[in-house]
């Protein structure tokens, strides 16, 4: 080849890739200053914690691999931690950000920069405070949208973020800290909110109201995400049906419902078409609560109004929403959901499965710890409730995150010894069972499961009746998971396993175990590092419902989790 042309080509080439990284990859950066402001709200002044004075925070919009640089200053009084929901954090582990998993909370005054590429996923994700109960008021939406600008249906005429969220009138971490030394959950909420309005049927509220103007005969598609902490939520709009199109930032077949349910965690995007006699129908949330034994929460729904243009304004009409302990519709919406074969990003599922866990969730009692002021059992001292995984009752670290613990190889923060099945075999759906004294208990510690790069993971999570049972939002950090099969009473490995969906099961980040059943998921374990796996009721998570997932590095450079950033917080 002449000189000529090659300098040609490589200047061609070289041409080519700045280029389509200019036109492919964005560097997005985002201050997040995390700070205490006043609001009123439901009649009383408040302090609540928040990110640049906004509830809910940014929204952050991104298209599929772009990186994005968040720092983040902390000028609150309390310990930080941000967790981006959903995103998987390929080879970025450090910036997950779950307190003591993958890095130790950000102090009062310091300061952190969560830098990550956003790889193989788009639709809607969020991202919320990991400490605590501060994800109350620190959380907002991520919305990543397809490289290609395309989505595998019409291109809707808008596009708006609907965050539900949970509401508390006192402190929500002098609550939490309250409950924790009584060895109890803390209260229910005091209101639902949409984008962080309790609306109409709440006190001093509709002034507020989150109004969504539309025009007639368009198809909008709303992003839902549920935002709240420790409640499952129906949502309706008034005289309309929607059609679910993705769920956890995951294409889905079609679905045409006129109620969602959302898990806390979850997102559904779906496409609203406005084509019924215009007018104001309000869009409408409140708890499926699946609890038996638990004082239920309260069932004033959120509000938020459809408003048609071109119209008078009439008073709103109200959609009938299920039960409180609608379980039928629950799961019906939660086990129509298929994935889209062959949409971006989709994956066949694996088939060969590498590593098989049989996992129990549920309450139990555990020891209260040097505190000893637990209360939960008149007269039994230093018991407190708490909630477990194959009865290991979750016990955080405080000395050093387990990704550190990891990575330097420090001994004596984490066990690898998580059990693949619970220590007793028992019929964990008979309600005879949950009083047994015998099966109560269970320990506290901080076992994980170590896998191998790549091994193809399969968990049949089994709801107990322990205590009470109740539906369990399981979230998997750095993940993706296909739910493959889902049912009631107990997991038959036999019957079940012949009817587990291997074509097109719905691909989730947290999945909803049916109240007193089971869900099985799998996933490839492509991402090194440390993953929590927990319970997205804030309350389970907080009383021990969580393990992690230790993920090898592989055998080249990009299967090799990279050092952390000079700025990772120390404990
Ligand atoms: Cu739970």
């Amino acid at each position: 080849m002449a000189r000529q042309e090659a300098g040609f080509l490589l200047t061609w080439a070289f041409a080519l890739g700045v280029m389509s990284s200019m036109a492919s990859a964005a560097i997005v950066e985002h201050v997040f200053n995390v700070e205490n402001v006043s609001v009123r709200k439901l009649c009383h002044d408040r302090v609540i914690t928040a990110v640049n004075g906004a509830l809910p925070g940014p929204t952050i919009q991104v298209s599929e691999g772009d990186t994005l640089v968040v720092y983040i200053f902390n000028k609150s009084p309390y310990n930080v931690t941000i967790h981006w929901h959903g995103v998987f954090q390929l080879l970025s582990g450090w910036a997950d950000g779950p307190n003591y998993i993958t890095q130790c909370p950000i102090r009062p005054g310091h300061s952190y920069i969560q830098k990550f590429t956003i790889t193989k996923q788009e639709g809607t994700l969020w991202w919320h405070a990991h400490v605590s109960l501060l994800r109350a008021t620190v959380y907002g939406a991520l919305i990543i949208l397809p490289k290609s600008g395309c989505y595998p249906f019409p291109t809707p005429h808008k596009e708006f973020p609907i965050i539900l969220g949970e509401w508390w009138n006192g402190n929500v971490i002098d609550m939490q800290n309250q409950a924790v030394a009584l060895g109890v959950p803390p209260n229910n909420s005091d209101a639902y909110t949409i984008n962080g309005r309790p609306g109409d049927l709440y006190p001093c509220s509709k002034k507020h109201t989150y109004k969504l103007k539309v025009v007639h005969g368009k198809t909008y598609m709303l992003r839902i995400i549920n935002a709240a902490l420790n409640n499952q939520l129906f949502f309706k709009i008034a005289n309309h049906k929607f059609t679910v199109v993705a769920v956890d930032a995951s294409y889905t077949n079609p679905y045409v419902t006129d109620v969602a349910v959302l898990a806390p965690g979850q997102t559904v995007d779906v496409l609203l078409t406005t084509d019924r006699t215009p007018g104001a129908y309000y869009m409408a949330a409140r708890p499926y609560a699946s609890a038996q034994n638990a004082p239920p929460p309260g069932s004033t729904a959120t509000t938020g109004i459809l408003i048609y243009d071109k119209l008078p304004y009439t008073s709103p009409i109200m959609p009938l929403l299920p039960a409180l302990n609608d379980t039928p519709t629950a799961y019906k919406f939660s086990s129509s959901l298929t994935s889209l074969v062959g949409s971006p990003n989709w994956m066949p599922v694996p088939t060969k499965v590498d590593e098989r866990m049989f996992v129990t969730i549920g309450l139990s009692l555990s020891s209260c710890g040097p505190t000893a002021t637990c209360k939960v059992i008149p007269n039994v001292p230093n018991l407190r409730l708490s909630a477990n995984m194959n009865n290991v009752s979750f016990q955080s670290p405080t000395r050093l995150s387990l990704l550190q613990a990891h990575y330097f190889n420090v001994k004596g923060i984490y066990t690898p010894d998580f059990p693949d099945h619970p220590p007793l075999k028992f019929d964990y759906t008979n309600p005879a069972n949950s009083n047994s004294t015998a099966l109560t208990f269970a320990p506290r510690s901080t076992r994980v499961k170590q896998v191998k790069y790549n091994a193809t993971v399969e968990i049949v999570f089994q709801d107990t009746t322990i205590i009470g049972a109740e539906n369990h939002p399981m979230h998997l950090h750095g993940y993706n998971f296909y739910v493959v099969g889902q049912g009631f009473g107990n997991f038959d490995p036999v019957k079940d396993r012949k009817k587990f969906n291997l074509f097109n099961p719905v691909i989730r980040n947290t999945i909803g175990v049916p109240a007193g059943g089971w869900a099985a998921i799998r996933f490839q374990a492509n991402n090194p590092g440390v993953w929590i796996l927990h319970c997205h009721l804030d309350n389970h998570l907080t009383m021990g419902l969580a393990t992690a997932i230790v993920v090898e590095n592989g055998p080249t450079l990009s299967s090799t989790l990279p050092p952390p950033p000079l700025d990772l917080p120390l404990c």
